[in-house]
């Protein structure tokens, strides 16, 4: 076995996006495509411990060499995750990390990543999934890096892995045949030790650190009941673990828990939309009272009650809410929480109630890592069906459906009780997000830039019944870092406690999709419809953005 150092050119579009490289899976399986794009993550890396960098060293990048390193890989088993990871072993090897530790059967779920890196001390990992889109030859394929802290790569790393693709002329790999990774065990390879290890091991201990299980065991004893719909995607085997072997919930609780490289032809995406099985069994009349679900990767879950949905910014204000009194873990209280700039505003008043931070940071969990590192957060979430804690630097499903659990085996009510409860002590946050899918790139980027230009003759003006107290182009600064980040979104608030916010999405892989999110607080009115609540925002957003003059939509793709 031999090291090779293999000519190549730069491809110009790998720029990382909300979460790593997504492109169409054909466009991945170019040759050179997915060895330039690991090249370029180790070349920046190597970069940055070097010191030999452009501005300052991001927090959470530490220096080390690849000699004593370890590297993690794994992915959410969709089409193309075997031979990348073949590919990336080669790679690593010729890049001369010490170990790579690969996840048995290359199946590794993103929060079960982050514990991996954090446990096991590992430089860092890389996550093969395009998450909650569909996979297939024809479909999505992603690659992301995650670093030492276990969280996605910070922006200015991102940004410099982007300038090596941009450069690239040769990447290194060694020359050796595939590795079985379907057994446990370990070889050398040229000087790199690869391991294969249990996904489930880590991730499994991590969540028996936090939660109660003899407690939750005592729950499924007396009859509890759930359906938890793992959508073919990488948490069958994280679910049917916790919560069937190691919680005892009866056999079958897990739907589609086998792994499928195409997720059994459907998105793996947990919202009313896709999730449709699940939504369709809760509504029988024998149903269980609580379902769940998670995307391919994971990180995102949906929570269910046989006659309610929670959404994601109502379910992060309510386990915020009962945390510290429901789940040993968060005995202590919460240091902080923070939410992306577009979910709802509910779990800033649970903070205000209870005396503590509240961040509002640009999207993507990768702005929530300084914030959790500095300690000042201990949730935070995501409208789009992510939530998480500083026990990992990731959004955690299967950790969200926990929580759920722990607090309605605590509360000993329903989720619909729990929520209402929750409403009636804080007011309720009316939310939705429409998408707007596969827009002509060019045009939405001016439809965009059109609304940027109209802000600041905004506040004050009346649309429709609404008064626009203030419209801007959002940018952050991280308080921890100093980072900046600009065009976070663009958002108008009412002076009737109803806000939109407008962006472009920044994982799609065709063309542009533009998201609306709408929100309108209520204190009393707490059981209207969603949808009659927020139509007069919806049309206001559409008015504004000239959507059916610009592109003749009718209207939005998804509503989530
Ligand atoms: C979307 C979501 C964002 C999330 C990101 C990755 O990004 O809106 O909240 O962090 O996906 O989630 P965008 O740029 O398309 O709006 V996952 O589960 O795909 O890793
Ligand atoms: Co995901």
């Amino acid at each position: 076995m031999r090291i090779k150092t293999v000519p190549t050119v730069p491809f110009r579009d790998q720029r990382p996006g909300t979460s790593g490289l997504r492109k169409k899976t054909r466009e991945f399986m170019q040759p050179n495509y997915l060895e330039n794009f690991v090249q370029s993550v180790f070349n920046a890396i190597r970069a940055l411990q070097n010191r030999d960098r452009e501005g300052a060293l991001p927090q959470s990048a530490s220096p080390a060499d690849f000699d004593n390193t370890t590297l993690v890989v794994g992915g959410d088993g969709r089409y193309y995750n075997r031979p990348a990871i073949q590919a990336i072993i080669r790679i690593a090897a010729g890049n001369g990390f010490a170990r790579v530790l690969v996840a048995r059967g290359g199946i590794l779920s993103t929060p079960a990543m982050s514990a991996v890196i954090r446990r096991r001390k590992a430089l860092g990992g890389l996550v093969l999934s395009a998450s909650h889109n569909p996979g297939g030859p024809d479909e999505d394929f992603g690659i992301k890096y995650n670093m030492q802290n276990g969280g996605p790569a910070p922006e200015q790393v991102t940004e410099r892995i982007f300038r090596e693709t941009l450069k690239i002329d040769r990447y290194c790999s060694l020359d050796s045949p595939d590795v079985d990774i379907d057994r446990d065990g370990s070889l050398k390879i040229a000087g790199t030790e690869v391991a294969i290890f249990d996904p489930l091991a880590d991730y499994s201990a991590l969540m028996e650190e936090l939660f109660d299980f003899e407690a939750l065991r005592a729950h499924f004893r007396n009859g509890f009941r759930m359906l938890f719909d793992a959508m073919h995607g990488a948490t069958g085997p994280y679910a049917r673990h916790i919560f069937e072997e190691r919680l005892g919930a009866p056999p079958g609780t897990v739907l589609h828990g086998d792994p499928l490289e195409d997720f059994g032809g459907h998105h793996p995406d947990p919202n009313l939309a896709y999730a449709a099985d699940l939504v369709r069994l809760l509504a029988d009349g024998n149903a269980p009272d609580f379902g769940a679900a998670c995307d391919a990767d994971g990180d995102r879950n949906m929570i269910l009650g046989r006659t309610v949905f929670v959404s994601p910014g109502d379910s992060l204000a309510v386990i915020a809410e009962h945390a510290a009194h429901a789940i040993p873990g968060y005995r202590g209280g919460l240091s902080g929480v923070a939410r992306s700039l577009p979910t709802s505003t509910a779990v800033d008043r649970v903070a205000r109630a209870a005396g503590i931070n509240s961040f509002e940071t640009p999207t993507g969990w990768k702005y929530f890592g300084a914030l959790l590192d500095a300690g000042l957060c201990t949730l935070c979430g995501e409208e789009s069906f992510g939530t998480g804690s500083n026990h990992i630097r990731e959004k955690d499903g299967i950790w969200a459906v926990l929580c759920w659990l722990s607090l309605l085996a605590v509360s000993k009510k329903s989720v619909a009780e729990v929520l209402h409860d929750h409403w009636r002590k804080f007011g309720r946050s009316y939310f939705q997000r429409h998408d707007y899918d596969k827009l002509v790139a060019k045009s939405a980027a001016a439809m965009m830039q059109d609304l940027e230009a109209q802000m600041p003759g905004m506040p004050g003006r009346s649309l429709g019944n609404f008064v626009v107290s203030s419209a801007e182009d959002v940018s952050y600064r991280d308080p921890v870092t100093g980072a900046e980040t600009e065009h976070a979104g663009i958002r108008i608030v009412f002076s009737n406690d109803s806000r939109i916010v407008f962006r472009l999405s920044g994982t799609g892989t065709e063309g542009a999709t533009l998201r609306l999110y709408l929100e309108r607080y209520e204190r009393e009115n707490t059981d209207a419809d969603v949808e009659t609540v927020l139509a007069p925002l919806a049309e206001i957003a559409r008015e504004l953005l000239g959507l059916q003059q610009r592109f003749g939509r009718e209207k939005p793709t998804v509503i989530t």
